[in-house]
């Protein structure tokens, strides 16, 4: 089964959106492995982002995802890095689909609310990045075979 990293980022925890995006994620079936409420140190913002470092909103990302506490998450499911990005919506909210977290919740690229890993690279990078084994729970629920058949 497939693991992938959510973060809610700062603006979802300000606006009281941690309840509502979860919601959406649980309702879903997914199963959560991991989840930590954290403030980023910068040079962990740097590191998780540092495909995006020299370009010009760069500064400005590390300032955002650094302003206050985020929910780090690890969640599995059945093709889940694709479906929690078709789930999440385009990276700019102006272009992301009703019914997606950003298309539903958010206006600018700059305050999209939600992180999740864009490939299975990404996502055994992040996952290391910001957990140990010991914080990933493997365990079965016996809903499960409801889920998956
Ligand atoms: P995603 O978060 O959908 O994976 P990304 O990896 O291309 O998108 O970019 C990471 C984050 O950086 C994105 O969520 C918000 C910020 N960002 C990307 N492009 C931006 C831009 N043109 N202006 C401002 N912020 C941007
Ligand atoms: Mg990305």
């Amino acid at each position: 089964m497939e693991r992938t990293f959510v973060m809610l980022k700062p603006d979802a925890v300000q606006r009281g959106l941690i309840g509502e995006i979860l919601a959406r994620i649980e309702a879903k079936g997914f199963k959560p492995v991991a989840m930590k409420f954290m403030r980023i140190p910068k040079e962990l913002a740097e590191r998780h982002y540092g495909e995006h470092k020299g370009k010009p909103f760069f500064p400005g990302l590390i300032e955002y995802m650094t302003s206050g506490p985020v929910l780090v998450m690890v969640w599995e499911g059945e093709n889940i890095i694709a479906a929690m990005r078709t789930m999440m919506g385009a990276t700019n909210p102006q272009n992301a689909a009703v019914g997606t977290i950003r298309g539903d919740f958010a206006q600018q690229t700059g305050r999209n609310l939600i992180h999740g890993s864009d490939g299975p690279e990404s996502a055994r990078r992040e996952i290391e990045l910001f957990f140990n084994d010991y914080e990933l729970q493997n365990w079965s629920r016996s809903l499960d075979p409801w889920y998956i058949e």
